[in-house]
């Protein structure tokens, strides 16, 4: 590489004296790497709980084909609350860590600008690290962003990609911080001394612009910001009103996901001739909407917990899954694919685990607070269960099938 390169840089930013803010160094990049580090991680870890609890790779739930002999990692069904606040903390915290993210790269900007451009075997692969993850961070940041938002510019599947591209930034990060940990412990031993071997400290400063203090205060403004903004729509409540990057969760205290119009679900397809089927046992069974109505009923409060991060809690009325387990002949079934009268779209189907199917509280939900459900939030009988992604709590359900 030498050979081919003058070793002189270009004139521009593979100058070393093209950057010129004192602000930057070792130091400065650990304590922005450190906090970003345990965000990133809540993330990761949350995200792929997320995933388990979404289980893609089942029935119908698929975004990759279906595979009968999976075993079910069982997500539980209590406390119901634990899908809101696992979720809640994913898009909550991301959003959050965006000003730390951006001060990171910031101070390491020159890095990417380093001559020659590759100077060793090693630096090859030290680079390729990096380009992975720095490529792989934006790319998750910018697609979760992106899906909190209802906002799509793009051609693929939003979670196949999502969830391979976290695999990506989990790798790059375990190798990045492995790499970078002599640094790590260099910086936080010398604290802000200077230290001859920084290699991000700029060897023509300028006069600063901003104090060391005053870049953590606008990096911690920023976020904190971002966080008034954004947790109304998990916390609730009348913070819900500042939630303004919130598209569904603001101010409304009851979200609709998808309305019936939008889903195609007309009036007529939920009228009195509105059946459920119950399939899986010996024969199919079929009810009417009195007919369940005239089955125990239960009562429970609820959340719903979209993946988009918001949350609300409503008290549903319906009959227990397992009641209709056992009225359809499969009382010990282990799955449940629910099945909507919705004619396309990605989440007319679910399949639900042991776990749901058998709890107490996971319904039929028929009515919502004391009253019919509305079309919009799936009349005529819709799934309700504690502690899932709201995207698997189908709505205008027309056939259970229990195996
Ligand atoms: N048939 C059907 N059911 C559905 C959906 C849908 O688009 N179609 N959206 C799901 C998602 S992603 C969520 S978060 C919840 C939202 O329920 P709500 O609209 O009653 O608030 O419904 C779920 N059930
Ligand atoms: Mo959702």
């Amino acid at each position: 590489m030498r050979t081919l390169l003058p070793t002189e840089p270009p004139p521009g930013p593979s100058r070393p004296d093209f950057w010129r803010s004192p602000l930057r160094g070792a130091w400065l990049t650990t304590v922005f790497g450190s906090f970003l580090l345990v965000a990133v991680t809540i993330v990761a870890v949350t995200g792929f709980l997320s995933h388990a609890a979404y289980q893609p790779s089942l029935g119908a739930n698929a975004i990759i084909p279906a595979d009968k002999d999976i075993v079910l990692l069982s997500w539980p069904a209590s406390p119901t609350y634990l899908y809101a606040i696992t979720q809640g903390l994913h898009v909550t915290v991301g959003i959050v860590a965006v000003p730390l993210l951006l001060a990171k790269l910031w101070s390491v900007i020159p890095r990417l600008y380093a001559w020659p451009p590759v100077a060793s075997p090693a630096d090859a692969l030290g680079r390729l690290t990096t380009l992975l993850l720095v490529g792989s961070a934006i790319f998750q940041f910018a697609t979760g962003i992106c899906n909190a938002q209802l906002y799509y510019p793009w051609k693929f599947n939003f979670v196949t990609a999502h969830y391979y591209g976290a695999w990506i930034f989990v790798a790059a990060l375990v190798l990045h911080v492995a790499v970078k940990l002599p640094t790590i412990r260099r910086a936080y031993a010398t604290r802000r001394e200077l230290d001859l071997d920084d290699e991000l400290r700029a060897p023509a400063p300028d006069e600063p612009t901003i104090s060391r203090r005053g870049l953590f205060g606008l990096v911690a403004g920023a976020s904190a910001a971002l966080f008034v903004v954004t947790a109304g729509q998990v916390i609730g409540g009348p913070t819900r009103k500042l939630a303004l990057l919130a598209p569904r969760g603001r101010g409304e205290t009851f979200p609709v996901n998808k309305t019936a119009a939008v889903a195609k679900v007309t009036p007529e397809m939920v009228g009195p001739d509105w059946r459920l089927e119950l399939y899986g046992g010996a024969r199919r069974v079929s009810l009417s909407r009195d007919e369940l109505l005239a089955m125990e009923q239960h009562t429970y409060a609820l959340p719903i917990a979209c993946v988009e991060g918001w949350t609300t809690t409503q008290t549903w009325t319906g009959v227990r899954l397992k009641d209709l387990a056992r009225l359809a002949g499969v009382p010990d079934a282990d799955t449940v694919q629910t099945g909507s009268l919705q004619p396309r779209g990605a989440f007319r189907q679910a399949t639900l685990g042991r776990a749901q199917l058998h709890d107490d509280q996971a319904l039929l939900a028929l009515k919502v607070n004391g009253e019919d459900l509305p079309l919009d939030h799936g009349y005529p009988a819709r799934v309700i269960c504690p502690a899932l992604p709201g995207v698997h709590c189908t709505k205008w359900v027309g056939g259970l099938r229990f195996a």
